[in-house]
């Protein structure tokens, strides 16, 4: 994180170097999670971290740079996967860049995480091309701003069984402990709260990660926008990184993408993060963030009944939609 902070103007550096140490109060044990209260804009509850301020200056005020990269997921999808996947197809074969695109804190680039002064980085990273992180809702984002800076979108999905055991298991972490009232940490109380929408997850009351999918689904039949699926990442990791490759408008030769998708395997990533071979790796560790990387793990949590109540949910959410999921490969 370091390189980063040196490679920005004198003036950008402080707020730089204030950023950075929040993320190593947060690598360790001193950082108060539950001094921090939820934020919220338009009618949409913001978890403690991500913050409704930042997000509402991203939305009014950010001016998106020319061909900038958006990754819109929601949490427990594969963001960080995916990211490195992106980060490798478009820095993998410049040194310069890898390492810098390396040293970025991790909140850095997401449009509402931190404060909202972070902002004002952005525009002086020196790497050629912005690829900026997000799990807000479409509405909240500027998206018509971003298309006309030729912008794209890479919307991730993954089934939403596997999804909510991400998410509880995520959830247990100490951070949480100031939200327990709204986030269990008994599976069938979480579970239950989490399909009704009782989680604060910049979401409306009733809403949860189908609601996510529906908004950005609006897009999905635009040049500009590509859904990416979690399990067909898992089937075919080559097939796929080609396939974001291009929508990226990056060539990769049979070797590069061989190459990536060796190094950003589940095996691969979770090595690196132990190892905590780059700073971010340290902070995927200190948050249990590489856990299992698999599909299908939600039957050894699930329960027939709550399997059943999720499918219906979601039918009635999204059954008008083209939207589905694959539960086990
Ligand atoms: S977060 O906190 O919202 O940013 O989490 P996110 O990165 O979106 O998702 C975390 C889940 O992705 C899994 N993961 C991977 N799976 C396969 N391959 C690779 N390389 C990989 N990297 C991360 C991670 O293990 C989390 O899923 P679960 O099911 O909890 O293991």
């Amino acid at each position: 994180m370091e390189q980063f902070v040196a490679s920005l103007p004198d003036e950008k550096k402080p707020i730089a170097q204030q950023l950075v140490a929040t993320m190593k109060e947060m690598m360790g044990q001193s950082f108060d999670f539950k001094s921090m209260k939820c934020s919220e804009w338009k009618g949409y509850r913001f978890i403690p971290f991500f913050q409704a301020e930042t997000a509402r200056r991203a939305f009014e005020n950010y001016e998106f740079e020319e061909n900038t990269i958006l990754l819109a997921s929601y949490p427990k999808t594969g963001t960080n996967w995916t990211a490195e996947v992106i980060r490798q197809i478009l820095y993998g074969d410049n040194e310069r860049f890898s390492a810098l695109s390396k040293a970025l804190p991790p909140p850095l680039t997401a449009l509402e995480i931190w404060r909202p002064e972070k902002l004002d980085l952005l525009e002086h990273i020196p790497l050629p091309r912005r690829v900026l992180l997000t799990h807000l809702p479409e509405e909240l984002v500027n998206y018509e701003k971003l298309k006309k800076k030729n912008g794209k979108v890479v919307v991730l999905v993954r089934n939403p069984k596997d999804q909510a055991v991400s998410w509880f298991h995520f959830t247990k972490n100490r951070h949480f402990d100031g939200l327990r009232d709204e986030i269990s940490s008994d599976w069938n109380q979480f579970l239950s709260d989490y399909v009704q929408g009782k989680h604060p997850m910049i979401t409306k009351p009733g809403q949860w990660y189908p609601d996510f999918l529906l908004g950005w689904n609006k897009h999905k039949d635009e040049d500009n926008i590509l859904f990416l699926v979690f399990e067909d990442m898992k089937r075919d990791p080559q097939k796929e990184i080609r396939r974001l490759a291009n929508f990226l408008e990056v060539e990769l030769n049979n070797e590069r993408v061989s190459s990536i998708a060796q190094s950003t395997s589940f095996d691969s990533m979770k090595k690196a993060a132990d190892a905590g071979a780059v700073d971010s790796a340290q902070v995927h560790k200190s948050l249990n963030m590489m856990r299992k990387g698999q599909v299908g793990s939600w039957k050894d949590s699930f329960t027939v009944a709550q399997s059943e109540l999720m499918d219906s949910i979601i039918e009635k959410k999204l059954g008008d939609t083209d939207i589905n999921f694959t539960y086990v490969l």
